[in-house]
């Protein structure tokens, strides 16, 4: 059995299946977590702890790119109950405002402790004595406190992906307590925003009475003393250089040219990117254009919407539902508004390969991201990314974790219908100095704040939580 120093636990492996290819064909899948974390796994002879996708498959720990990887098995019903009940239709609406309704069933979150219990022993077995254990996102929010339950001498992190809720929110999950204590196993507890922080440490003092003093969470032991944890926002980011590369290449700007001529060269291309998930405000992006485009202030000759909408959890009923009433929205637009020549509404129930993205990006003259809630939505800064001559206008939401830092976007309440249609009006006409202007300033964020910088911030905080557990050891 490897005793790595280092050990990630998440929901997957970050590998996926060669389509096509044998048992043992694996190709590296292409997240931002996984591009972030690399350098760190080879340097520290790390392990990554990850279902591998697919439900009833038994595999064997095995070595890819230099990190050892240890498959956890999941059975079909265990993909049903823990995965796709719990994870995706519990605790995803949840976190994210209850905009879709939250469901409650007790063998969901019967399933959900057992599975979070297997990937807290692999986690144990896999790692050296006094390693450092990174956990990730809701789908393992117990896994902290199994870990330490097991091993004490771990120095563990958890990052959270998501949003955390207001209490008033929170409080409605019948395992409100036991989830808050789960989290607590960890040395740092990682957050998108200050705000998720701050609704956690609420809801600690809450549910447990626990004290907390700035991002510091105490926490009485059984033995009488304290211990600390850490709980503060830690904003992810995107390998903004490899984007930057993309954008510079060739190729994919004659790709870009491609996509504008086949649109029938529209004077604006309007885009948006999201999975197909309704805290993405897909719905209320098209109503707005929609809207536009019945009350003349856009005239489908000029301005085309471009919505690839990626395919997403589509066993669960709320994402059912979801794709039905896009769909019947964009051909009743297009019905309504389309003409033999021009497209209103270019909708794409696909997903891409990244350089086909990037060719998007450079193609679009505005992006939409008009998420209801989201934690930090990564698109926001890729499209900033790609922007290499400071042209185009992002429409961000203050509900987007990236508002925080993407304050030079033209900044929208997707709810209000009337001011989201100012805004897309207003990116379509903006002047060319007014986009460079914050344009410039969009992509001084997103350069300086890259993921590697993410990620080294989270480790650094977890050295220090290693070094003050030292001295206490040590006292
Ligand atoms: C969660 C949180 C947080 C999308 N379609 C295609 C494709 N994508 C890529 C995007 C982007 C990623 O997927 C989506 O990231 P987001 O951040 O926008 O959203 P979630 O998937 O909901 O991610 C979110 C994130 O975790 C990280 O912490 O920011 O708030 O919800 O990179 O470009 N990529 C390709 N083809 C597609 O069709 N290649």
């Amino acid at each position: 059995m490897t005793q790595a120093e280092f050990v990630v636990v998440a929901n997957r492996l970050p590998v996926d299946r060669v389509p096509g290819g044998g048992e043992d064909d694996w190709r590296r899948s292409p997240g931002g977590l996984v591009t972030a974390l690399e350098p760190v796994m080879r340097r520290a002879d790390g392990a990554w702890v990850g279902w591998v996708g697919q439900a009833d498959h038994h595999v064997e720990p095995f070595d890819f790119d230099g990190t050892h990887l240890v498959p956890v098995a999941l059975s079909s019903e265990e993909v049903e109950l823990y995965y796709e009940g719990m994870s995706n239709d519990t605790f995803w609406p949840l976190y994210h405002d209850v905009i879709s309704a939250p469901q409650y069933h007790r063998e969901w979150w019967d399933a959900y402790v057992k599975v979070n219990r297997r990937f807290a022993e692999a986690a144990a077995d896999t790692a050296a004595e006094g390693a450092t254990v990174w956990v990730q996102d809701y789908q393992l929010q117990l896994v902290p406190r199994l870990l330490r339950e097991r091993r004490p001498d771990l120095t563990i992190g958890y990052f959270h992906h998501i949003p955390f809720p207001a209490y008033g929110l929170y409080s409605q999950l019948p395992w409100r307590r036991q989830v808050i204590e789960g989290l607590l196993g960890a040395d740092v507890i990682g957050f998108q925003r200050v705000a998720d922080a701050g609704n956690f440490a609420r809801a600690v003092r809450r549910v447990l009475h626990y004290t907390t003093k700035g991002s510091g969470i105490h926490i009485p032991e059984d033995d009488g003393s304290t211990r600390v944890a850490v709980a503060r926002a830690f904003p992810i980011s995107i390998d903004s250089e490899a984007y930057v590369e993309m954008a510079r290449r060739e190729d994919i700007q004659a790709r870009a040219a491609e996509i504008r001529e086949g649109l029938g060269n529209p004077r604006t291309i309007l885009l948006g990117v999201d999975r197909l998930d309704y805290t993405k405000g897909i719905r209320h992006r098209l109503k707005a254009f929609g809207e536009l485009l019945a009350g003349g202030e856009v005239d489908v000759a000029d301005v085309t919407l471009v919505q690839v909408a990626s395919p997403s959890r589509e066993r669960v009923g709320a994402y059912m539902q979801l794709r039905d009433e896009i769909e019947l929205t964009v051909a009743r637009i297009a019905g309504d508004y389309d003409t033999l020549d021009h497209t209103a509404v270019r909708y794409l129930h696909h997903s891409y390969p990244r350089e086909e993205m990037v060719a998007l990006f450079l193609a679009a003259d505005v992006m939409l991201v008009t998420a209801l809630r989201d934690g930090m939505n990564l698109v926001a800064k890729e499209y900033v990314a790609t922007r290499t001559d400071n042209r185009g206008v992002l429409v961000l939401s203050e509900f987007a974790g990236a508002a925080d830092e993407l304050s030079s976007a033209v900044m929208v309440n997707p709810h209000d219908i009337d001011g989201l249609k100012e805004a897309i009006v207003r990116a379509i006409e903006m002047s060319p100095a007014e986009q460079s202007r914050r344009m410039r300033s969009l992509r001084r964020k997103v350069l300086d704040n890259d993921v590697g910088r993410w990620s080294r911030s989270f480790l650094d905080a977890l050295v220090e939580a290693r070094r003050v557990k030292d001295g206490k050891d040590a006292a």
